[in-house]
């Protein structure tokens, strides 16, 4: 079973994470991952922070001459910022707890549940893992298993549909052509006329001190059908694309298709309509369940879009009440991005890439690479048969 975990704090020495049930010959280099680590640092909105960090990964384990071996894949991103937090965050006794205490925790984020919780009277024992940091591991893990989803020409991509409430007007039909826009635009948005607008309000926005949030859309294509099962909760592909999607920091909702517009309307009008032709085999003309039914994938590109809400550390005060005094208080102005949507979308690839990764080891098997193409092979010619 493909897994992995991260660790490491915002502010720490380093962020870790290791994927483990990669199978070994899939080809695999630092660089690869730093060009994702290098698109999640970008886009227009970010703040101080990006200015400093140089993300850059250093694979210390399971990787040999460019190819997996097959053992845990472990990869470290140091945070430069580490030199200016290295006493305040150092794990030895010596530690400067007194140091840069948080005590007013911003409303929207993880701050007051997550010291209630854990038993923390200083609020940065939560922030500093709760942050988006985090995320950088994550665009790691996941880039590590697309090199494998690209083997079997899987082609994972996104863009944004809308920031606050200037959403495109109009995306060209063909995929490729919405993944080529996004690719050349700073917003990733595949429409140029409304990424100009996009970033006037995001201008105006960082002038207010406050922030914005936004929606993105995913993409995967080259998808066999067959991947995921609806024969348990667990197993169900939409299922565990939401909870990936969903756990990124800030995402507050995820639809498949058209989504929340399928309560909208009649069955006649959501369902695809299947078609078969000898060249194309089973098909539909439309995809507005996106790709799954029944959580297995249908041969349809997987579209899936998800909700990011604007990040609560504002410049504009939002009221909120002090952790020790239990005094109102305005929040102090703290360092922050404007605007995250972009580098979410990043986040969304990575996340994505990895559940779509598993469901192809799942079903497929095998240890080593070859060994995957061929039970895929023999599959994907069985179904072109049928
Ligand atoms: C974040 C706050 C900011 C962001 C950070 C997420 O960091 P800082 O508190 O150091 O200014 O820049 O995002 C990243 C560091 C990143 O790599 O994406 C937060 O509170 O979530």
């Amino acid at each position: 079973m493909l897994r992995y975990l991260t660790a490491g704090e915002s502010h720490g020495k380093a962020l870790t994470t290791i994927v483990e049930g990669l199978p070994s010959g899939v080809p695999l280099t630092e660089e690869y991952i730093n060009t994702q680590l290098a698109r999640r640092q970008g886009g227009y909105g970010r703040g101080g922070r990006m200015k400093i960090e140089k993300d850059s990964v250093s694979i210390t384990a399971g990787v040999r001459g460019g190819l997996t071996t097959g053992g845990p894949v472990s990869m470290i991103i140091e945070n430069r910022d580490w030199a200016n937090w290295s006493e305040v965050m150092s794990p030895g006794v010596d530690a400067r707890l007194d140091e840069r205490v948080v005590t007013k925790p911003r409303p929207g984020h993880a701050d007051l549940c997550g010291a209630l919780k854990y038993g923390h009277s200083d609020i940065r024992n939560i922030l500093e893992r709760a942050s988006a940091r985090e995320t950088a591991a994550r665009v790691a893990a996941g880039t590590a298993v697309r090199a494998l989803a690209e083997q079997f020409d899987i082609r994972v991509f996104g863009h944004v549909i809308a920031i606050g409430g200037i959403e495109i007007n109009e995306l060209p039909g063909n995929l490729e052509e919405i993944s080529v826009r996004a690719a050349g635009s700073e917003l990733l948005c595949a429409d140029p006329g409304t990424e100009e607008k996009m970033k006037r309000e995001i201008d105006r926005c960082r002038e207010e001190g406050d922030s914005l949030g936004g929606i993105f859309e995913i993409i995967v294509t080259g998808l066999p059908p067959g991947l995921g099962s609806h024969v348990q909760y667990d197993r169900r592909l939409d299922g565990r694309l939401a909870q990936a999607v969903m756990s990124i920091q800030a995402i507050k909702g995820v639809e498949f298709g058209i989504g929340f517009g399928a309560g909208r309307l009649p069955g006649s009008q959501v369902h695809d309509e299947l078609f078969y032709s000898p060249s194309n085999g089973f098909h539909r003309t439309t995809n507005r369940a996106g790709g799954l039914e029944g959580g297995i994938t249908n041969g349809e590109p997987l579209v899936l879009r998800a909700v990011m809400k604007p990040i609560p550390t504002l410049y504009k005060p939002l009221r909120s009440v002090d952790m020790h005094t239990k005094e109102p208080y305005e929040a102090s102005i703290e360092r922050s991005d404007v605007c995250a949507v972009p580098a979410a979308v990043v986040v969304g690839e990575a996340v994505v890439s990895f559940e779509i990764a598993r469901s192809i080891i799942e079903k497929f098997g095998g240890d080593c690479l070859v060994e995957l193409k061929r039970n895929y092979d023999a599959y994907v010619d069985y179904v072109k048969r049928v």
